[in-house]
């Protein structure tokens, strides 16, 4: 079985691998994080375990059904695009993949799940900059599946970094990377199949969350 391959840095991640940006945070791509037959096996057991839905975003007024279908766990609940994900148990695939994940990063202690059922389907511009998620959040991206484009975006200066993101790799966004940077999945004609991509996070208690008026 597959395993992860990190080292130190500030996610404790990404020895073997360069720092994707420039400035400003730090992104590791470990491309065979998990080996082939290991990420069919977790593409299986995923596509059929987690409760998949089509969720909707209150925008300007209107209910608009996200572009992918998604899923949430975690031993705490989380809202994203308003949408409330109250605590869920973890099932066996994604607790077993949360904890190799945690051979690179602490543990994570939640999870969004997301199925992207072909290049229509898509993640606009976002960062994962929420306060529960600590002043550097350490992101930890499984994906599983069809390959798809992965873009940053600098906030200030509108620098692109694009990379692949291939089945089975491990991407870790760390530091001032989700300050600094947004990221998105765009729309792609080339895509082939489904995707699943799994953004392991950890939410931080109030009581270690730093003072918000320092
Ligand atoms: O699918 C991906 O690789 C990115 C997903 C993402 O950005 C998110 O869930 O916040």
């Amino acid at each position: 079985m597959g395993a992860g391959r990190g080292g130190a840095g500030a996610a404790g991640a990404g020895a073997a691998a360069a720092n994707l940006l420039p400035c400003d945070g730090e992104a590791w791509l470990d491309e065979a994080f998990l080996d082939p037959d290991l990420a069919d096996r977790f593409l299986a057991a995923l596509t059929t375990e987690l409760d998949w839905r089509q969720e909707t975003a209150h925008l300007f007024g209107r209910y608009i059904p996200l572009p992918r279908l998604t899923a949430w766990y975690g031993d705490v609940g989380y809202r994203y695009s308003g949408v409330t994900h109250p605590p869920a148990p973890w099932p066996a695939a994604l607790d077993e993949l949360r904890h190799r994940v945690s051979q690179v990063v602490p543990l994570p202690n939640s999870a969004l799940a997301n199925l992207y059922r072909d290049g229509r389907d898509s993640v606009s511009w976002h960062a994962d900059d929420e306060p529960e998620f600590g002043p550097q959040p350490v992101i930890a991206s499984v994906s599983l599946g069809a390959s798809r484009r992965f873009v940053l975006r600098h906030r200030r200066n509108g620098e692109r970094i694009t990379v692949e993101l291939p089945h089975g790799s491990l991407l870790v966004m760390a530091g001032a990377c989700q300050h600094c940077w947004q990221h998105a999945i765009p729309k792609s004609s080339a895509a082939r199949g489904t995707r699943i991509n799994l953004t392991f996070r950890r939410i931080v208690a109030a009581g270690e969350l730093p003072d918000q008026h320092e």
